[in-house]
Parts: structure tokens; C-alpha cells; sequence
């Protein structure tokens, strides 16, 4: 094994996960699907190799479906509560386990240990929701238009879930799907981000270790490796029912089209282009706090990152000089020490594609407030460090129009009324979080109201990202229109079954439809 970095604690935290030693080839818990390629992690934090994991060949893949289909048979037979007491188990092991996993996130994928952390505790507090849900699969009961009839609706599993997930929320958005997914009864099949295979390892331990202190089979969790190909596994196969897919719009497009072509269910949760809307009433100290941790918190990476601020032109120059001082105080460094605020990207590729939206925009006829760039030198020497950036833009701009996954804030004037801000808002292909902050109740309203904002998330006085797992997590538009975590998102999980029962002895039509024989 490549000597890792030996300090903040990694080594022993990939000790403490059973991933301290994946070299030339991998460990999926005592499956092992994988036996193709190597994949290389890199981390972005220091550039050094963490690990080789093995690709999964379409023979390996036919073994995981195998073990899937066959744990599906046993797993399906457990009361909901009693799979709700295996995912207790997995919620309680990942508490043990919480620094160790906050820590491999934060190494491998580079945002900041204390985010790190707080990604686990969604996978925890997912566990918990999970737990709850487990008792309350429920359906409705509706009143025959038959006398003597009983008709009411049921939930069954509906068997083998495909995951696929992105660098970003290396673990999180995998255990949103699961934990949900196995309360109702589901096996998995999960393809990590192949820029985050260790990660996916890990996880996967924990759960084959839940599932062998229980004597259940360890395909109830399959762990397949690779790019876009091994994916297209699943979204061709036709023994997957659903795919739950996170990451870019164009990937989705190419997922929605392939899942669809076979008339199976997918659950798209793609890109974003967040903006906060700023109105003459806001309060900017909290302002400042949910834009900026918004625009740079992941590094700009995540899909609820905040994109453009919307500004009303009487406190434009407050908010922009509020924000340029806070982007001053930025401390930009390695994620693992906590005096950090912004670690690196996740690649040189990301960093090309920040470089090119700093570019395009001043091309486009905006106009550079934080200067941005890549940074050099001791500590830098992964080459995925960048400085957060601010660009005075136009709506309309292409590069606004789009998502850059990186730490680009674009500021936008408006004048008149709100839902001036809200039409600028709303313009966009995307999605997925909004925000407005405000002090008027009017404008609020209007911003939450049916002609508002049109995304899935819409917030007052909080930022666009941080979601809590107990809402249903996604958006309209180009970000997919899935749902994933809180709410009732479990139904997608399952399959609705209508059940009218006749207990009399005659054989009533229903729509009054007479059949004598
Ligand atoms: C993502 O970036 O894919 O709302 C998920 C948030 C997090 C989840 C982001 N709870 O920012």
C-alpha cells in the first residue's frame, strides 16, 4: 500500500473503516464484485494515491444481481419493523464509526472535515427517519361503491434498487436511497462515484457487518465499481425496477432516456443553479452567512450550492461590499484542519472548468469583484486549489445559465417589485433551491406563492444549501423532478397495489354494469 498521509488522523481512520489496505484490487465486504480495471483515488487534498479498487466486469455484475436477487427473497419476508431494527443497527454503527467516515470523506473528496462530519450525521439522522418509517408503510382505504366490498391500497417492495451517486455527497446520497429503500423492503445494487471509490468501500463494510451480526445475506447491499459503462448495467437491465441517479444533468438525460426506452421508474436528482434573492428588507449579516457558506461551503460543489445572488439595486453596494469583506476572510487550505474554510476541488478537470467560467464571464461582459485562481505552493501542491470568486453578471449570460461546479457567486441587480427578482430567479433551466431573504412578509409569500419560486426547495432566511433530511430533497425542471430522503419520497421505493375485496355471495359489477348469466 502507498504510504498515505499520516497526519489528522487518516491512517487510522482508514484503519478503523477495513480500507487501510486496498491496493491491488478491492474489498466489498465479503462480496467481491469486482474484478476488472483498476481505478485509481486520488486525493484532492494532497494529490497522493489512497487506493486501487477493481472495476466490475458484466460478469461480476451478474453476480451481484445473483446475490441481490436472491437476498431480495429473504429480506422482502421481514416485517418492516424488524428491517427497521437492522437499520438501527447501521444508524448505531455509523455513530461508532462517525469521525473515521467524516474523516475518509473529507480526504478523498476534499470538502472540509467538519462538512464531512455533517454528511455522516445525515446518513445517521436518515437511519433514524428509516426507523420510524418502518412502522408507517402505509396506504389508504376507500369506500366501495359495492355493497359488502372493502377496497384499500398497499405497499409492496418492489426488488432490486439501482444507486448511482456523485463525488459530492460521497456517502450521504447513497444512504438516503438505501436506508429508505431496505425499510420497504428493497435489496440495493450501488455504484459509487468513480472519483470516490473508497467511500463507497467503506460504507459498504459497515453494512456487511450489520448484515452478518444478523445472519442476513450480505447481497441485501451490492457494491459494483466503475464509470459511466458500469452504470448503463443497470439502467439497461430490466430486473432493476428503479434507478435513483445523482449527479449532472446530461448524465440524468442519458439515465431518464435508457430507463424509460424499458418502462422502468427513475429517481433523477440533478443539477442546480441556486439563487438567493436579496430584497431591500433583508437582513444582511445573515445575508452574508447564507450566501457565502452557499457559494463556497463542498468548495461550490454541491448541487444546492448558491450560484447567484439577486440583488435589489437600493442595497446593492451594501451587500456587495458585505460580501467581498466576508470573501476576504476566506481561509482556503487543507479540508482536514478545522481552521480551513474551503478545501480543494475534486480534480484538475474541475478546475479547468472553474478557470473557463471566470473566463467566459468577463468575455460575456461581467465584471471580476474577488478575483479567483489557481493556488500554488506548499500546501497546494494537488493543483485543486482555487480562491472562491465573485462576478458582476446579467442574467441572460450563457455562463449564468449554467452550472459551474465550483465556487463561482455571480451577483445580479433587479429593480421594482419582488417579482422582478423572481422572474430573473425562476429564468433558468434548472431547478432545484431558492431563497429569499427578507424581512417582509409580503414579499415571503409572494416568493413561496404558486406564482414564486418555482424549484423544489424555497427557503426564507436560510440559504440554498444544507437541506434537512426530514423534507423530500429534489427539484423541477433539468434537476430531475425526483424526490429523495424525508417526506413521503419512500413511495418511489415501492410498488402500489389496489386491493377491493368481495365478502358477500353475489358478484356485483361496479360503473352499475349488468352481466346476468
Ligand atoms: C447534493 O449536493 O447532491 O442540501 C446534496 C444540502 C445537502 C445535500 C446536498 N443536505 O446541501
Amino acid at each position: 500500500m502507498e504510504a498515505v498521509a499520516t497526519d489528522f488522523g487518516i491512517q487510522k481512520a482508514l484503519e478503523q473503516l477495513g480500507v487501510n489496505e486496498i491496493n491491488e484490487g478491492t474489498s466489498t465486504g465479503s462480496n467481491n464484485f469486482s474484478n476488472g480495471d483498476i481505478i485509481e483515488s486520488f486525493s484532492p487534498v494532497d494529490g497522493k494515491l489512497i487506493a486501487k479498487v477493481k472495476s466490475t466486469t458484466k460478469e461480476d455484475y451478474e453476480k451481484a444481481m445473483q446475490a441481490a436477487t436472491s437476498a431480495f427473497k429473504t429480506w422482502r419476508l421481514m416485517p418492516a419493523p424488524q428491517r427497521g431494527e437492522i437499520i438501527r443497527q447501521f444508524g448505531d454503527k455509523l455513530r461508532e464509526k462517525k469521525e473515521a467516515l467524516g474523516k475518509l470523506v473529507s480526504y478523498e473528496m476534499g470538502k472540509s472535515y467538519q462538512e464531512g462530519l455533517g454528511e455522516v450525521q445525515e446518513m445517521i439522522d436518515i437511519c433514524d427517519f428509516a426507523v420510524g418509517l418502518s412502522r408507517q408503510l402505509h396506504g389508504l382505504t376507500m369506500h366501495s361503491e359495492r355493497p359488502g366490498h372493502r377496497m384499500y391500497e398497499q405497499y409492496h417492495p418492489l426488488g432490486v434498487v439501482g444507486i448511482i451517486s456523485a463525488f459530492n455527497f460521497p456517502v450521504a446520497v447513497w444512504s438516503w436511497n438505501t436506508a429508505l429503500a431496505w425499510i420497504c423492503g428493497d435489496v440495493c445494487i450501488w455504484k459509487p462515484s468513480e472519483k470516490a471509490p473508497l467511500c463507497g468501500v467503506a460504507c459498504q463494510n459497515i453494512a456487511a457487518e450489520v448484515f452478518k451480526n444478523n445472519n442476513l445475506p450480505e447481497g441485501i447491499s451490492c457494491l459494483i465499481n466503475g464509470d459511466y459503462r458500469v452504470g448503463e448495467l443497470m439502467t439497461k437491465d430490466t430486473r432493476v425496477p428503479l434507478v435513483s441517479a445523482t449527479g449532472s444533468t446530461r448524465m440524468g438525460k442519458i439515465v431518464a432516456q435508457e430507463v424509460a426506452g424499458r418502462l422502468g421508474k427513475s429517481l433523477l436528482e440533478l443539477g442546480g443553479n441556486n439563487a438567493i434573492i436579496v430584497t431591500p428588507d433583508a437582513d444582511i449579516k445573515m445575508t452574508v452567512i447564507g450566501a457565502v457558506f452557499g457559494a463556497v461551503g463542498t468548495c461550490g460543489q454541491r448541487c444546492t450550492s448558491t450560484r447567484r445572488l439577486i440583488i435589489h439595486d437600493s442595497i446593492y453596494d451594501k451587500v456587495k461590499d458585505a460580501i467581498v469583506d466576508a470573501y476576504g476572510q476566506l481561509r482556503i487550505g487543507n479540508p482536514l484542519d478545522e481552521s480551513n474554510h474551503v478545501g480543494p476541488l475534486i480534480d484538475t478537470d474541475a478546475v479547468g472548468m472553474y478557470q473557463n467560467a471566470l473566463t467566459q464571464v468577463v468575455e460575456e461582459g461581467g465584471n471580476i469583484v474577488v478575483e479567483g485562481g489557481v493556488l500554488s505552493g506548499e500546501g497546494y501542491e494537488s493543483g485543486c486549489y482555487v480562491k472562491p470568486a465573485i462576478a458582476e453578471a446579467e442574467p441572460h449570460f450563457n455562463i449564468v445559465q449554467h452550472e459551474t461546479f465550483a465556487p463561482v457567486l455571480y451577483l445580479l441587480k433587479y429593480s421594482g417589485d419582488v417579482e422582478n427578482a423572481i422572474d430573473i430567479q425562476n429564468n433558468v433551466a434548472q431547478g432545484l433551491s431558492s431563497a429569499i431573504m427578507t424581512n417582509n412578509l409580503r414579499e415571503a409569500e409572494r416568493f413561496l406563492s404558486h406564482a414564486g419560486s418555482d424549484c423544489g426547495i424555497a427557503n426564507v432566511n436560510i440559504g440554498t444549501s444544507g437541506a434537512e433530511i426530514g423534507g423530500a430533497f429534489g427539484g423541477e425542471k433539468e434537476t430531475g423532478g425526483g424526490r429523495e430522503s424525508g417526506s413521503d419520497a419512500w413511495k418511489i421505493y415501492m410498488r402500489r397495489q389496489t386491493n377491493t375485496i368481495n365478502y358477500t355471495t353475489e358478484l356485483p359489477l361496479a360503473q352499475g354494469i349488468k352481466f346476468d348469466l
